[in-house]
């Protein structure tokens, strides 16, 4: 009524005052937000849920999330555009030390020539700028200044953030330095001849300036890419992530082996996606992974060593109906990691499964296992007969490194290793003459035999890894004392390369070196267990020596593997320097792993893939640790 009684004149004024009043409110409303979040750098409900629930501390998710989930969208496969990513690389993603995402103003990459320009511009400045980080705890583990309270397993207290949200904590990159420039000169010489002679292949026959192919799936490219992550090898990884987006085609009717295309193309691209969090290599390791389900339906649920990814139907191999041991549990890293990355149980469920199976399994001698298991019955086979070398070597390592992925709550895959070790040292240590080295030999049906594969050479890595996990000490004496035998696996051979198998000598005679060569196991296949452990061995001591046997190994590489042309070649003859006899093929694993492995012991930078954050597979892919409960 009121309303209606006053003039036209007053009823515009209170109106006009009205929507001042709104306007200034609305104004003021979002300014104080916006100065409150520039100040919290904290979204105003990410302020009100803390303030609301005293002491509530944002729960951190269980395991690591998807490191893209929140960010970019590859659904599609775009290319990775550099110029306009949708946030700078190095503020979303990835270790803080990885060149590619924590460039310093002065040192974004572009072009190859600047990769170079910049790596050795920080050569020149590591010189002037020496930097002490890390201290050696009495148990030998390089630790942080401010972590350095035992047992080193105590370190991981928080749920770790997923690597796309690392960027906060960055640190200033640690230099690369003189020797780590070399490798990267190595990889890059490889990768000519790759790129010019089998582009898209599996394997670069560098003599004869073609390719190989085993499954026919770009092996050496897909095992490559992490490591040109790391090295910040920006420009080659750019055009191998195109030929991965265009290229990589997993409907073939193609046979694959299960373990190596598990270790190399489902490992290599789940450990690519956590580094570059790009998921167009989330979408590949889905697809691959999927294709390899087949291979788990069998009688026992053990699964076939082949299986046809186009098809969909899996096989063991034509002569027999077992499959390897070391095969069938070394893929568990991988699945249980698709499952996380997924939410899809069934990968790793289907790997768990193997491994509770062979928990039970009688047929062990004091935790040692036989090389062979049987799709049918899911019992071993061919039994009496332990090695830590092929067939066998790497279900040792996955029993400490699932436990260990898995927030070490798994007790029986600690038991089951812990057991292991201890038959190894009760029936496979020996020390040859004259040098006394310690080394792993075989057993068959009670006789040992003093013969080793280079293979073996993972167990001191491993070894150091458990006991900086907390496991005994004297894994960290075992660990030492093998690490000196495989560096002598090298420098007693004519080439400084170490052959594919060595016999020790148990007894002294006159003339005779420790280690023996048999005329059929003299090659070099570009190996990297050696000059893994010693990766280990230099991080939880931080002793120089192992980088000084590791730099060794390096300059024989170039000395007598190196194709002119480009690449690297495996050789037949290491007892040969004035003709190793080049064999004409440059396994996927040197640039995978050797390579790699090589520039992170050559690295003084702890945060250089993290120990305690990543764990490799065995083919030298890092995959996160996760959180434990
Ligand atoms: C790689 O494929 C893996 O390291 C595997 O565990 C053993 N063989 C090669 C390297 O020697």
């Amino acid at each position: 009524k009121k309303w209606k009684q006053l003039s036209r004149l007053q009823r515009s004024v209170i109106l006009f005052l009205f929507a001042f009043l709104a306007v200034c409110g609305v104004i003021s409303y979002t300014s104080m937000g916006e100065a409150w979040k520039s100040i919290t750098n904290k979204s105003l409900d990410e302020q009100r849920t803390e303030q609301e629930i005293p002491g509530l501390k944002l729960a951190n998710p269980a395991v690591l999330p998807a490191p893209q989930k929140a960010d970019a969208n590859h659904g599609d496969y775009p290319e990775l555009s550099l110029q306009k990513p949708p946030k700078p690389p190095h503020v979303r993603r990835g270790p803080s030390n990885l060149q590619i995402k924590a460039p310093r103003r002065d040192m974004r990459l572009k072009t190859r020539h600047d990769t170079i320009r910049a790596v050795e511009e920080l050569v020149e400045a590591d010189k002037v700028e020496k930097t002490e980080k890390s201290i050696i705890s009495w148990r030998g583990a390089v630790i942080e200044p401010d972590q350095s309270t035992e047992p080193p397993s105590s370190k991981i207290k928080e749920p770790e953030k997923p690597s796309s949200m690392e960027a906060e904590d960055q640190k200033e990159p640690v230099p690369v330095n003189e020797r780590q420039l070399a490798v990267i000169e190595a990889f890059r010489h490889a990768w000519k001849g790759y790129k010019e002679f089998a582009w898209g292949h599996d394997e670069l026959k560098p003599l004869s300036k073609s390719y190989s192919e085993w499954f026919g799936l770009g092996l050496t490219l897909i095992d490559a890419l992490d490591t040109m992550w790391i090295f910040g090898l920006k420009e080659e990884f750019e055009e191998a992530r195109k030929w991965v987006a265009n290229d990589l085609v997993f409907d073939k009717n193609v046979d694959v082996n299960l373990f190596e295309s598990t270790i190399r193309i489902l490992g290599g691209l789940l450990s690519t996606y956590h580094l570059s969090g790009d998921s167009l290599f989330l979408e590949k390791a889905k697809d691959i992974g999927n294709r390899l389900m087949p291979a788990f339906k069998t009688p026992s649920k053990i699964p076939y060593s082949d299986v046809n990814i186009g098809r969909g139907t899996a096989h063991p191999p034509r002569w027999t109906s077992d499959s390897t041991v070391a095969e069938v549990t070394s893929i568990q890293l991988e699945f249980r990691e698709l499952s996380r990355l997924t939410g899809d149980e069934k990968f790793k469920k289907a790997v768990d499964e193997v491994m509770k199976h062979v928990h039970t399994l009688s047929g062990k001698n004091d935790g040692l296992v036989p090389m062979f298991i049987n799709t049918n019955s899911g019992q071993f086979t061919h039994l009496g007969v332990y090695t830590l070398g092929a067939r066998a070597d790497s279900y040792y390592e996955y029993l400490l490194k699932q436990w260990i992925q898995g927030g070490k709550k798994e007790n029986e895959l600690l038991e089951d290793y812990m057991r292991a070790i201890e038959g190894v040292k009760k029936h496979l240590l020996q020390r040859s003459e004259p040098k006394k080295l310690t080394f792993v030999g075989e057993l068959a049906h009670g006789h040992f035999s003093a013969k080793m594969d280079h293979l073996v050479c993972f167990l001191p890595g491993t070894l150091a890894l458990g006991a900086h996990n907390g496991l005994a000490a004297d894994h960290m004496k075992l660990a030492e004392a093998l690490i000196e035998t495989c560096y002598q696996m090298y420098a007693q051979v004519e080439t400084g390369l170490s052959p594919e198998i060595v016999h020790f000598n148990l007894h002294a005679q006159k003339g005779h070196k420790d280690v023996e060569i048999k005329p059929a196991d003299r090659h070099n296949l570009l190996r990297p267990e050696t000059v893994e452990s010693l990766f280990y061995m230099y991080r939880f001591t931080g002793d120089k020596k192992y980088q000084d046997w590791g730099w060794e190994i390096m300059q024989n590489f170039n000395r007598y593997t190196r194709v002119p042309t480009g690449g690297y070649t495996s050789i037949n003859n290491v007892q040969n320097p004035s003709n190793p006899e080049p064999r004409d093929k440059m396994e996927s694993f040197f640039l995978g792993e050797t390579l790699k492995y090589m520039f992170l012991l050559f690295s003084d930078d702890i945060d250089l893939i993290n120990l305690d954050k990543y764990i490799f597979n065995t083919e030298a892919h890092p995959l996160p640790i996760w959180v434990p409960a």
